[in-house]
């Protein structure tokens, strides 16, 4: 598996509003992982839909757009072994009423609409994602992480 798998991780608008930005980056942090990139942005509604092109066929799909483009968020990318498995356990299930406690939207959260964070659910989509968000591409200054990994 390799050290250097990567994954797309938004704080969405009710996560930036509601002061959880340092949070979820403290708990992938913790875990391990290296941030790989990091802005905080107003999303353009071109952007809001293409990212959920896939739900576009959905009855919230509109709702969701809307959301997604109603304030700032914070796109992340997150890199390290396992990385998207692992990002959307510490993420938690969809609907956060399902989500266990000890992940984020089981401790921050209660409506799906509201659901505070997305985290890529593969390693093609974090790809298609990541270039979606950061297509001016990532640094790569990264330092080596030789506590992390045996
Ligand atoms: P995300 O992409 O945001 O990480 O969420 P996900 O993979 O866990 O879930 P997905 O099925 O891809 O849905 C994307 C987002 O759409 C909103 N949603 N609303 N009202 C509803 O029934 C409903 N279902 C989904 C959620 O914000 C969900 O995260």
């Amino acid at each position: 598996m390799a050290n250097n798998e990567q994954t797309f991780i938004m704080i969405k608008p009710d996560g930036v509003a509601r002061g959880l930005v340092g949070e979820v980056i403290k708990r992938f942090e913790q875990k391990g992982y290296y941030l790989r990139a990091l802005k905080m942005m107003n999303v353009p509604k071109e952007l809001a839909e293409e990212h959920y092109v896939d739900l576009s066929s959905k009855p919230f799909y509109k709702g969701l757009v809307n959301y997604i483009v109603s304030g700032p968020v914070v796109a992340t990318v997150w890199e390290g072994k396992g990385v998207v498995v692992t990002g959307r356990k510490l993420v938690g299930a969809t609907n956060p009423l399902a989500s266990e406690p000890g992940s984020i939207r089981g401790d921050f959260c209660i409506d799906v609409g509201r659901n505070v964070i997305h985290g890529s659910d593969a390693v093609e989509s974090a790809k298609r994602e990541i270039g979606l968000w950061f297509p001016e591409g990532l640094a790569d200054n990264k330092p080596e992480l030789k506590w992390v990994y045996e």
